[in-house]
């Protein structure tokens, strides 16, 4: 299925369309899986709901509600591996994560989509830049968010309005930059998470998408309250682990730099054929206009020293300079069980 057409790019003129899959982790959601479901546009191409072992019947609502979704059984514990497992199954050009518990909006997927159109490779929703809102935070919860993504935006010099979102869309070909822990892992024996799998995943993501140089937008996005059920995130351990999860990426990223300093390599940001390719001919779409209206403006790159100059248009975010993802694979620390 041909999926989110705007106005330059359709089937019509003989340029292929993205297709779109949205990654659903579910965990016991069957409440609110049909007010999700119904509200996910029409030509969505394919629809992947990760279970992470519900005792409800959240995966018989699923197929009851949509025949042809896909169901993907976790390999670990957490909403990070959900959303891992659920990547690895994504098959569309585009992938968009939502959450189940009816909070995030699918009908704003069309904003995220158009922002990809306009050349972002990644674009994360913002409750919190103009236009967002959130219906659900708690102020413990907003001053935590806060300080955490004043933090990044410091270390990282990026533009971020909202770090610990979960409502995020990008081209299928970020995923292995992202460098996620690998499905295949085993779940530790002591019960534990590993690094990447707990909620975490959403600041692991958006870290490593502005430090690998991806052209990172911004989409206001209106967070609703869960609809049934309640929350599996505790608000000090999760928020710790978000706090560590940026010191180590940060330690990443600089001793990447240094590395690749000493040894005269040229460090580019990731290429951007696909978005690129799509950018000049979706300008002119009023929805693509619309959704880069709101991508975050280019930050100064504040810990790269000789960052080259770059000719991408000014309203994309560009955040620091890293070594390319091959180089980088060999930088990242390898992946530890921590305490839940
Ligand atoms: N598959 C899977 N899904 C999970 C897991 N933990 C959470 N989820 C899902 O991830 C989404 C977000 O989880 P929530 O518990 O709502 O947490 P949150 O949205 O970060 O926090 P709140 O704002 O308090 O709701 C929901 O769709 C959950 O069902 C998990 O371990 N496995
Ligand atoms: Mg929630």
């Amino acid at each position: 299925m041909q999926a989110f057409s705007s106005e330059t790019n359709t089937p019509g003129n003989g340029r292929p369309s993205p297709t779109v899959s949205v990654v659903i982790p579910a965990l016991n959601e069957e409440r609110n899986l049909p007010h999700v479901f119904a509200k996910l546009p029409a030509d969505i191409t394919e629809v992947i709901v990760v279970d992470g072992g519900s005792v409800d019947r959240t995966v018989e609502v699923a197929r009851e509600l949509r025949p042809d979704v896909k169901i993907v059984q976790q390999t670990r514990k957490g909403k990070g591996n959900a959303l891992a497992c659920g990547f690895a199954a994504c098959t569309g050009d585009i992938i968009v994560m939502i959450d189940a518990d009816g909070s995030t909006d699918p009908a704003e997927i069309p904003q995220f989509i158009a922002a990809l159109l306009a050349g972002a490779d990644f674009v994360k929703g913002s409750r919190f830049g103009e236009g967002g809102h959130s219906h659900d935070i708690t102020p413990l919860r907003k001053l935590g968010n806060d300080g955490l993504n004043l933090t990044v935006n410091v270390l990282f010099g990026t533009r971020f309005t909202d770090l610990c979102y979960g409502y995020n869309a990008f081209w299928a070909r970020v995923v292995p930059s992202l460098q996620l822990p690998a499905t295949s892992l085993p779940q530790p024996a002591d019960g534990s998470k590993l690094w990447g799998d707990g909620f975490e995943i959403e600041t692991m993501i958006n870290i490593r998408a502005a430090a690998q140089g991806l052209k990172v937008a911004e989409v206001p996005s209106i967070e609703h309250e869960r609809i049934f059920g309640e929350s599996n995130l505790n608000t000090f351990r999760d928020g710790t682990r978000v706090l560590r999860t940026i010191m180590s990426e940060w330690f990443l990223a600089r001793r990447a730099r240094r590395r690749a300093r000493r040894g005269g390599v040229q460090t580019r940001p990731a290429a951007v054929e696909h978005a690129a390719s799509t950018a000049t001919s979706a300008a002119t779409s009023a929805a693509a206009a619309a959704a880069v209206a709101a991508i975050v403006p280019a930050p100064a790159p504040r810990l790269a020293a000789d960052h080259q100059v770059d000719p991408r248009p000014a309203h994309l975010n560009r955040a620091v300079r890293t070594p390319a993802p091959a180089e980088r694979a060999t930088e990242l620390a390898p992946v530890t069980a921590e305490e839940r």
